[in-house]
């Protein structure tokens, strides 16, 4: 098998809000402890490792878990802080590539396939970065497929890293619980145990049609994924992925006149990069011809930048490569491959 086809990687925190809490306050380290409302009323939102020892678990209510465990240390929850620690957990992702799709607070999934890496030292370089950085722990699932990679980093918690490979495949899956096949809910859950269907060797046995009549529509993904099949791909929120301006004007070959223009350019790409506090990479120029025929011209930096000067040489060591025999109606100019300031200045300490 090829490692690098395992190109899918799903990054977990272990026990995400506890964990920050016992990183800004070490004397809660190995005492059992919720982060929850502060009365008995109110629900924890996680425990650490040792209160799940005692069965307690997300969304169980303090009062409940506190019979569990008398001992048990509450600590209320500080949301802008999980936030905080969060956005620079994905700062260091975003450093190694863009394709990163934030699931929730504390997990998200990576396609390394652009950086020809094996995905074993992808998540050694991930680990070890969080934990010099924040003192936090988390779980990774390598696999081919979304599905699987979430499943593999559910498999060994904490700190764990579970490969999931086509070999492996149905047979790893067979002994899993319903519960751990996404898109078969509580309520389908019980359907299933009420004819005997416990596990995904027993669902193997259903057909498709059957599935669909219990599950709707995601019937059929379910069917496809316990097979190892999701198409799914890796969809990068939103980020804005470049930034440029261009301009159409009376066609000419006035080599000053254009040079001139990708002057003016750099600086307004350079200043909306400044004030926006981010930075780029790759350096795009484009012509149209007076033939409508267009061509580009592009090349990536070793660094990030928002410099006018070096945006401006780089798109005229560009624009240089591009022939002057015709008229030109349109210049353009691109910075692409963006990221944040602050990621910047993290990514290269
Ligand atoms: P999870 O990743 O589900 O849980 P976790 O990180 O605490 O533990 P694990 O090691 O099993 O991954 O959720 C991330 C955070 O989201 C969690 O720390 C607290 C919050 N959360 C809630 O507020 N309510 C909930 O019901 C759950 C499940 C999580
Ligand atoms: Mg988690």
């Amino acid at each position: 098998m090829d490692i690098k086809k395992l190109n899918i990687i799903h990054m977990d925190m272990d026990a995400f809000y506890a964990s920050v809490e016992e990183r800004d306050n070490p004397s809660l380290k190995g005492k059992p402890m919720v982060v929850g409302g502060r009365s008995n009323r109110g629900i924890v939102t996680t425990a650490n490792y040792e209160a799940r020892k005692y069965g307690i678990h997300s969304a169980m209510p303090i009062f409940m878990a506190k019979s569990l465990c008398p001992q048990l240390i509450t600590v209320p929850v500080r949301h802008d802080r999980y936030r905080q620690i969060s956005r620079q957990i994905f700062s260091i992702l975003y450093c190694l590539t863009d394709q990163v799709e934030k699931i929730s607070i504390d997990e998200a999934f990576l396609d390394i396939k652009d950086l020809d890496q094996d995905p074993r030292q992808v998540c050694s370089y991930i680990r070890d970065r969080v934990w010099t950085d924040f003192a936090l722990t988390m779980s990774f699932g390598i696999s081919y497929n979304k599905f699987l990679a979430k499943i593999a980093s559910d498999y060994r918690k904490p700190q764990g890293l579970t490969i999931i490979s086509p070999e492996m495949m149905p047979d790893f899956l067979y002994p899993f619980p319903l519960s751990k096949v996404y898109g078969i809910g509580p309520k389908s859950q019980e359907k299933f145990a009420n004819i005997g269907v416990n596990t995904v060797k027993d669902l193997m046995a259903l057909d498709q049609d059957f599935l669909i009549k219990i599950l709707g529509k995601s019937g059929r993904d379910v069917y496809q994924r316990i097979r190892g099949i999701d198409k799914r791909p890796v969809e990068p929120n939103s980020k804005r992925k470049s930034l440029g301006t261009e301009r159409t004007f009376q066609p000419t070959r006035n080599e000053k006149y254009l040079k001139n223009l990708l002057k003016t350019y750099a600086q307004e790409i350079s200043q909306d990069l400044k004030k926006k506090k981010i930075q780029g990479k790759t350096v795009i120029v484009k012509l149209k011809y007076d033939d409508f025929t267009v061509h580009t011209r592009s090349k990536t930096m070793d660094t990030y930048s928002n410099d006018p000067e070096q945006i401006y040489n780089l798109a005229l060591d560009l624009f240089q490569d591009l022939a002057l025999d015709r008229q030109v109606r349109l210049l353009g100019l691109t910075v692409a491959n963006l990221l944040e300031d602050h990621i910047v200045q993290m990514c290269f300490l």
